[in-house]
């Protein structure tokens, strides 16, 4: 079991089925090579995954909303916790045998009442002295029996609280009738019965008899007629007198005006605050709940989320948060879109139809053995991205890989491919906003921030009715998200030709880069099927003409 912090192996936002199969194929692959992969998704599965995964009985990677660090990802599980009614000296032993400087304090509910640290306790004991007083202390006699470890003579009612003062009793029998008050628990070491019996005088409640000293029958009795505890204690006086007064409850040292925090605020917005109270460790809630502490030194300087990026390398494409996150590795089969990295990273971009391709054969090359399972999801998305090896994008070596991970799959490539592509492929009851926003991929073309969104049907006519609302929606994107140009291909996978929808300006690119008369709200492009092969490269050239 590898306990290092997870690697996650994750595709590009809005995630079709190579970004989805070869976030899992490749965590396969470094888990084989005994990395900590997770993968991870960075959006919704959409239908055709969704198929291919319930086909070969595969779970969805896990989604990450962002990479922004969170407290969740710093804090610690809490190691020890004390309740109200602990003593202080369970408090003492609790911080040394879990080297803590500071422990939560929960209620009996469970939940979060407080925090005490260490300098809690230190200015505990330099209030010793004025201490003695257990008035409102919540502290009874059987916490006092326990702490000397006591062996009781004379007994009572253990559970009642002790009203009075820790007294000693020393020094003349003058004296003591002058120190000792009504109801005070009186420690006493080995002494004549006169000293015993004065105390008893002064309405006591408790003795405790220091270092097992002896007690009389005459003073039992004299004690038994008064209801007055008598316990022995092995321990000396001194340390009888310290002990008892580590019987006091966490309740009365515990801090209870605290600062909390919940396990999915960002760091960077809780960052001040922790600045402000330099607290060093700070309670984490769900609830009410305690879940976890964060420690002020891990908040402040957090360790970054490791990725993979598989199936993008441009950052405006990839999960938010991106910048925040230490890129490790990218596997990928696209234009590369200017990401800069911190340090040398490893990369594997070839020109192929599909990122799994890469995955499969980095797995052959390395002797690793591809499950069926994975084997069907690798096929999945190969036959997605080359829309069943009739996109311009797919090369010989893209049909081989699949045929090779049918035969492991177990599947008819065709009959198969068939299923999953019409499961993907209808619009079911997308609204015209959700159709704008299939699939969709961000890029800077030149000057201009460009949306093109793809969605593959058999029939083309089912969507192409909905035309105006779609360009009505594809405005409202632009001018909402302030991009420059939406595009929308509503690609037809039977007979190989694309409707390219465009909104936005400048117009003039559309028309420069396809060749055709721009001034409606659509073009068709028989046989174009690949946005990053036959739409893409076209606009960056016209780009550069139309500058001209
Ligand atoms: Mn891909």
């Amino acid at each position: 079991m590898n306990t290092t912090k997870a690697i996650y192996t994750i595709g590009h936002r809005n995630p079709d089925t190579d970004s989805i199969c070869s976030a899992i194929g490749y965590a396969h692959l470094k888990q084989a090579m005994g990395v900590n992969a997770v993968p991870a998704r960075a959006g919704k599965v959409n239908a055709e995954t969704k198929y291919a995964l319930e086909y070969f009985k595969a779970e969805q990677p896990m989604l990450i909303v962002d990479l922004y660090p969170r407290v969740k990802d710093v804090m610690l599980k809490c190691r020890a916790v004390v309740k109200t009614t602990d003593s202080l000296r369970r408090l003492g032993e609790v911080m040394r045998e879990n080297q803590l400087r500071s422990v939560p304090v929960i209620g009996p509910d469970e939940k979060l009442v407080g925090i005490v640290t260490v300098s809690d306790l230190a200015q505990r004991y330099f209030k010793e002295l004025n201490m003695q007083s257990f008035v409102e202390a919540g502290v009874s006699y059987r916490d006092i029996i326990r702490v000397v470890d006591g062996e009781v003579i004379v007994s009572g009612d253990e559970g009642a609280q002790v009203e009075g003062s820790v007294r000693i009793a020393a020094g003349s029998n003058r004296m003591i009738k002058d120190i000792i008050k009504p109801g005070d628990v009186v420690l006493i070491g080995d002494r004549q019965d006169e000293t015993f019996i004065n105390c008893l005088h002064q309405e006591i409640s408790c003795f405790v008899v220091t270092g097992n000293g002896y007690v009389s029958p005459n003073v039992v009795e004299e004690a038994e007629k008064k209801h007055v505890f008598i316990v022995n204690s092995p321990y000396d006086t001194y340390t009888c007198a310290r002990l008892i007064n580590q019987c006091v409850p966490v309740s009365r040292i515990m801090k209870t005006k605290l600062v909390s925090f919940h396990a999915l605020d960002l760091l960077s917005d809780i960052k001040g605050q922790m600045e402000e109270k330099k607290f060093a460790c700070y309670p984490v809630l769900e609830n009410g709940k305690l879940v976890g502490v964060l420690s002020r030194d891990q908040a402040m300087k957090p360790e970054r989320e490791q990725v993979i990026m598989v199936d993008h390398n441009e950052k405006v494409q990839a999960v938010e948060g991106i910048e925040e996150a230490k890129i490790l590795e990218i596997i990928d089969h696209h234009r590369l879109g200017g990401i800069q990295t911190s340090e040398p990273i490893f990369t594997r971009q070839e020109p192929v139809g599909c990122t799994a391709t890469i995955v499969a054969n980095m797995h052959w090359h390395r002797e690793i053995e591809i499950p069926q399972q994975l084997a069907g999801l690798l096929l999945s998305a190969i036959l997605s991205d080359t829309v069943l090896f009739k996109s311009p994008t797919c090369t010989d070596y893209d049909k081989k890989t699949a045929e090779r991970l049918a035969k492991i799959a177990g599947v008819d490539l065709h009959e198969y491919g068939m299923a999953m592509l019409k499961a993907g492929s209808g619009i079911g009851d997308m609204t015209p906003t959700e159709i704008v926003k299939n699939d969709l991929k961000e890029f800077r073309i030149g000057d201009y921030r460009i949306i093109v969104s793809q969605i593959s049907v058999m029939d083309t006519k089912e969507v192409m009715k909905l035309e105006p609302k779609l360009i009505e929606s594809m405005h409202a994107v632009c001018e909402r998200e302030g991009y420059n140009m939406s595009l929308v291909m509503v690609t037809d996978i039977i007979e190989e030709g694309t409707y390219l929808l465009f909104a936005g300006s400048p117009r003039t690119l559309i028309g420069e880069a396809f060749q055709k008369d721009a001034s409606g709200n659509y073009i068709y492009l028989p046989g174009v099927m690949s946005r990053k092969k036959q739409i893409i490269p076209p606009l960056s050239e016209a780009v550069q003409k139309i500058r001209n």
